[in-house]
């Protein structure tokens, strides 16, 4: 595992790697675990570097109310994180709501993710998330200042702001660090895709966002068409000097450093889930497995429809094959996404109505989330998993899939170009997700696929993303921070 210099890192996201809910009986708060790959790839490191994690705590804490202790049999990877390792950010319910729901999810989820249609644009809830974003800063340059006063010869401290939601804390950090003379590096990563110029110049306040990133010394994406995006708005838009080849960008009197970091799942975990993991659906159809957050980028509606056109043009399948789509609920709260649950109601009903016959049904949809083990069952036990979002900054599914594929007999990956996931999985069927009839045909091509085919690819894609897993994504963010690494036994990395 990556580590860096002890107690200099710093990670700063939306939300922290726990959220705290209130005990009903005692009305003690307790740390509730999240599970997500980002948490278990960056949550060991922060432990072992005896780091800070700054973040909102997912409840609003009343006078006196302090982070508790984990609890002594939390085994995730949070559970070494010390309450004075933590920093929760608190705001009032209502400007935290247009920040988070406003802005974030209203306007630059839709915007970033290429469907202006959808975003919305408003000038209070920009004004919320420029306070908010401020918030954030103060606490980090508060953490900076602390370290400050710590006599070690451990290196500069590191600060690592994570995804839209914080977009503009880096240049407020820099401006009163600076003015303060603290030392320390600013890094950057973006979970989801970074637009084209021609949709990013529909935000209103364009500007301020990319000097915002650009407070930073590094700025990730998943991959390299992000990066470019981001070099050209800077260009266009702010009339920067930039390197296209080398991913520079000049700004202030100092020279970003942008790279394509295209995140990976912790790979043997989900090997081992999948080794031990017991059979969860004991049936003798083909599976097409898909996995989601309900949400309109990931293309699950289109999806289904794709599915009834398979069910037309390849009768064949009817009694042999079954679609099985898990939906986690998301933004519940949001109207569009209220509208989506309605339609994918409708969508399925209709379709199972149209085909179900008394011993077979060709839709199995489970709304609600599955544990990590029953999922990788499902990955394991699945022909085909049909990753096909209309867009998408990676996608995780796709690569949890293909580490849980152990079987001799292993199953088809279909993706769409329009994930980052797409751009790097080259051995697996891929389809865009807007031609139904397409994606219709290589459904029934992943159904019938010829067994060496299948091993081929599959083990290919296995060999990749074993190497290229969260680690590896840990380990080349921070030497692309051109910080220092030691590994397991100290070896010092250049
Ligand atoms: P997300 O949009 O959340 O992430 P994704 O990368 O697919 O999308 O990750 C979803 C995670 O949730 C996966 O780890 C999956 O196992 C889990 N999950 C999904 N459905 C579930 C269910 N029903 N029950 C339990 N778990 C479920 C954002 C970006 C992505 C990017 C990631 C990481 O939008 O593009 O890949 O961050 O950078």
């Amino acid at each position: 595992m990556p580590a860096y210099a002890s107690g200099k890192l710093i990670i700063v996201s939306n939300r922290l790697p726990f959220i705290l809910k209130k005990n009903e009986q005692t009305l003690k708060l307790e740390r509730k675990a999240s599970a997500g790959g980002l948490v278990t790839a960056v949550a060991p490191v922060v432990v072992q570097g005896n780091g800070l994690w700054i973040g909102w705590a997912g409840i609003h804490l009343e006078e006196g109310e302090e982070i508790p202790e984990s609890d002594p049999n939390d085994t995730t990877p949070t559970a070494g994180l010390r309450s004075d390792k933590v920093i929760p950010v608190d705001f009032d319910p209502q400007t935290f709501d247009s920040y988070y729901n406003g802005c974030c999810n209203g306007t630059f989820w839709p915007l970033f993710h290429s469907m202006p249609d959808r975003a919305q644009f408003s000038a209070d809830s920009w004004k919320s998330y420029c306070a908010v974003n401020k918030e954030f800063a103060s606490k980090t340059v508060g953490a900076l200042e602390n370290l400050s006063t710590v006599e070690t010869d451990a290196g500069t401290p590191l600060v690592w702001l994570h995804d839209y939601h914080l977009m503009l804390a880096a240049n407020s950090i820099r401006n009163v660090a600076d003015e303060k003379n603290l030392k320390f590096k600013l890094g950057f990563f973006l979970h989801i895709p970074f637009p084209p110029w021609d949709i990013f110049r529909l935000f209103p306040w364009a500007d301020e966002i990319l000097q915002g990133m650009l407070g930073c010394d590094m700025v990730g994406f998943h991959i390299e068409d992000y990066c470019l995006n981001f070099v050209d708005c800077c260009q266009r838009r702010l009339g920067c000097r930039v390197d296209r080849k080398n991913l520079l960008v000049e700004h202030g009197g100092r020279t970003v450093r942008i790279r394509p970091l295209p995140i990976g799942i912790p790979f043997d975990r989900f090997v081992e889930m999948a080794k031990q993991a017991p059979t969860v659906i004991s049936t003798s159809l083909q599976l097409i497995l898909a996995v989601d957050r309900l949400d309109y980028t990931k293309g699950l509606v289109h999806r289904l429809k794709a599915f009834e056109i398979l069910l037309e043009r390849y009768p064949q399948h009817k009694d042999k094959v079954a679609l099985m789509q898990i939906a986690v609920p998301s933004r519940t709260d949001v109207k569009e996404y209220q509208d989506l649950k309605e339609e994918m109601d409708q969508l399925v009903g209709r379709i199972n109505g149209r085909f179900s016959t008394p011993n077979w049904s060709p839709i199995k949809y489970i709304y609600g989330c599955v544990s990590q083990n029953d999922l990788a069952a499902f990955y394991r036990d699945s022909a085909v998993a049909m990753v096909t979002p209309l867009r998408d900054g990676m996608n995780l599914v796709a690569k949890e899939f293909v580490a849980c594929q152990i079987k001799e007999s292993p199953g088809v990956l279909i993706v769409s170009p329009f994930a980052g996931a797409g751009e790097m999985m080259n051995e697996a069927l891929i389809c865009n997700p807007y031609e139904l009839v397409e994606a219709a045909d290589t459904l029934h091509r992943a159904l019938t696929m010829p067994e060496d085919e299948r091993i081929l690819r599959m083990r290919c894609l296995r060999r990749r993303e074993k190497v290229h897993d969260v680690d590896f994504w840990m380990r080349s963010f921070l030497k692309a921070m051109g910080t220092l690494i030691f590994e397991d036994g100290d070896d010092v990395l250049p």
